[in-house]
């Protein structure tokens, strides 16, 4: 694991994906070749479902963000409104046993549980750009599966016109849940043809290895074309709704926060601008970027809003 890990150290934005690749082959030949001297720990055996996952057509040709930076500056405000701490303090939480519970317009409710939910649902990477409200940007190659197939299992009604997710409840460990920074539990939710596009995903790993825990291990949503909030962590509900539900964001700051949420460099957070971004890395000289409109996948969803008002519908 720590091989991996170092191995995302110098890729950047500079560095090609072919460069990703081939050294990723390199170091599966070389861990296959020390196999015989050093036996697997329990971990990586099980990690083996995270080694084989192809890398599916929807993946854009970019370069991962150093593994340090995404697993160490987080959103995550169950366990702490500072990006920096819960990576600590988020490996409280146990994620397995998990199960999720299916509601509403489906003709299948249920409790099901993740171990039966990734038998049915292969894993595929997908190397997104992936861009928070607040103006910064990075690059996850991760491991998941497509929401809208998931979905199709539990066979939605003719009246399910959106999808609601919610977080884990669970003051104990979870301890920014004891404050009132946001309205508890984390909710979120998306129109149903948002939900079933194929790029919406519900991602279980990331770079060749499991979800960690501060990513939102062990189930979370991936919207790659829509700003980082609405990619809701830890899932435990899924409901599906004849109307728009209220989320998390929305409530606590409706202005700032709205159902879409699409990425959009012409529309701007009430505070500051949404023009342009930068580019998580661990160096002082990280470049900034233009924002692209829906984060750069406008050619695959810019018909879901056709003749909807974006500055509006924010
Ligand atoms: N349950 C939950 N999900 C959440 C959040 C959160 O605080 N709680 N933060 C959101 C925000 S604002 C962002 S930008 C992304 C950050 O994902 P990352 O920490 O994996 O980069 O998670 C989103 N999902
Ligand atoms: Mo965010």
């Amino acid at each position: 694991m720590l091989i991996k890990r170092k191995a995302n150290i110098l890729t950047s934005e500079i560095t090609d994906r072919a460069v990703f690749e081939s050294r990723r082959r390199f170091i599966k030949a070389a861990a296959a070749g020390s196999a015989a001297l050093m036996l697997p720990t329990l971990a990586e055996a099980e990690n083996g479902i995270y080694a084989d996952v192809l890398t599916g057509p929807y993946s854009a040709p970019l370069s991962p963000t150093d593994y340090e930076d995404v697993t160490s500056y987080t959103n995550y405000y169950e366990f702490s409104t500072n990006k920096k701490d819960s990576s600590r303090l988020a490996q409280a939480l146990k994620t397995r046993p998990w199960s999720v519970t299916v509601e509403g317009e489906v003709a299948r409710p249920g409790i099901y549980d993740l171990e039966d939910i990734l038998k049915d649902n292969p894993l595929e990477e997908r190397i997104y750009r992936f861009r928070c409200v607040e103006a910064w940007s990075m690059i996850v190659p991760w491991i998941g599966f497509p929401l809208g197939q998931m979905l199709k299992r539990f066979e939605p009604t003719s009246n399910a016109k959106f999808v609601e997710f919610t977080t884990i409840y669970n003051p104990d460990v979870m301890i920014g849940q004891r404050s009132g920074v946001l309205e508890w539990p984390y909710t979120e939710g998306l129109r149903i043809d948002e939900a079933m596009h194929p790029l919406t995903i519900m991602a279980t790993g990331m770079y060749d290895d499991e979800l960690p825990k501060q990513n939102g291990a062990p189930l979370r949503l991936i919207v790659p074309w829509k700003y980082g909030f609405k990619s809701i962590k830890a899932i435990v509900k899924i409901r599906l709704l004849e109307n728009m539900p209220d989320t998390a964001w929305n409530k606590s700051a409706p202005r700032e926060y709205g159902f879409y949420a699409n990425v959009n460099p012409e529309v701007s957070h009430p505070r500051w601008s949404q023009k342009r971004e930068r580019v998580l890395g661990s160096s002082i000289f990280a470049a900034k970027r233009n924002t692209e409109k829906f984060n750069g996948y406008g050619e695959q969803v810019a018909s879901l809003y056709s003749g909807m008002d974006l500055k509006k519908y924010y």
